[in-house]
């Protein structure tokens, strides 16, 4: 049997529905092995919540790394999303070297900012560290804003095919493998992803749903993740992600006063349906 074994890196926001307590969950429903390297731990995450908890655990990154070589653990895929510093993200470059073997598959969510502004504790500083993370990746994942960050291109909500063209050719400039580019909408009553791999550009498009849920886009990135390892192609993984995205803001509607995230669990046989599993 096929069964990849897949490290995620990314912060613990205990409370909020986002980052590892997504990631893992969606990644254990997908039939991979999931190993974890928290790069923080948040009482909550920071978008909504107010005077949060933050331990930095970048300095246990290489003490685990260490431990990691020692025992001659290498990984099948390694999956990033939000990270706690610059710092560590020259670790988390560290990691990709020693723990890859042939065939390991690097994916980057750039997890730092949405609707045009950078998540609060991050800066511009961040942004240009996250540059050679993304160009390492094999698949990168940004959301619009986060493209426009990594290229210094003005952040647009009314924009045409040549924007997204010209913001796809900028992120392969920078080195930029292949591109999933989220939350793409050319209609008022529609949004969707862009696969951009090997130079290829595919669209999946399907319905805007009213209302946006916070903690999506890690919801997306670890259900890509997890159907890529699952065999599919990237256009295939790009478009369960999608599917499944949409599920989970729809189970969350049904939830009075559930503002800080998506409600995933509920909706993860839908993603194992979607999988065929
Ligand atoms: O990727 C979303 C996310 C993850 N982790 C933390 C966050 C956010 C978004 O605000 O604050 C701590």
């Amino acid at each position: 049997m096929d069964y990849k074994k897949i490290l995620t890196i990314q912060d613990i926001s205990c409370v909020g529905q986002c980052s590892l307590t997504v990631a893992l969950p969606i990644l254990s429903a997908c039939g991979v092995e999931t190993c974890v390297l928290p790069s923080a731990v948040l009482s909550t995450h920071t978008a909504g919540f107010s005077g949060f908890t933050f331990r930095d655990l970048t300095d246990d990154m290489p003490d685990i790394l260490a431990h990691w070589q020692k025992e001659t653990i290498f990984f099948d895929a390694i999956y990033t999303g939000y990270l706690g510093s610059e710092k560590q993200i020259a670790y988390v470059l560290d990691i990709f070297e020693k723990t890859s073997k042939d065939g390991t598959v690097t994916i980057v969510d750039p997890a730092m900012a949405d609707n045009g502004n950078l998540y609060s504790i991050f800066d511009m500083n961040y942004v240009n560290a996250m540059k050679p993370l993304c160009k390492q990746a094999d698949y990168v994942i940004p959301n619009i804003t986060e493209a426009c960050f990594l290229t210094d291109m003005e952040y647009r909500t009314d924009y045409d095919r040549d924007y997204i063209d010209t913001l796809l050719e900028k992120l392969s400039e920078l080195g930029c493998k292949n591109v999933i580019l989220t939350g793409v909408s050319y209609t008022k009553e529609t949004t969707g992803v862009v696969v951009y791999e090997n130079g290829e550009y595919r669209y999946y498009e399907h319905p805007l749903l009213p209302n946006s849920c916070h903690g999506t886009g890690d919801i997306y990135a670890s259900a890509f993740t997890g159907a890529l390892m699952r065999g599919n192609s990237a256009y295939d993984a790009a478009k369960i992600a999608a599917e499944y995205t949409m599920e989970c803001i729809k189970v969350t509607e049904q939830i009075p006063n559930h503002w800080y995230g998506a409600a995933f669990e509920p909706a993860l046989p839908k993603l194992i349906e979607l999988l065929k599993l």
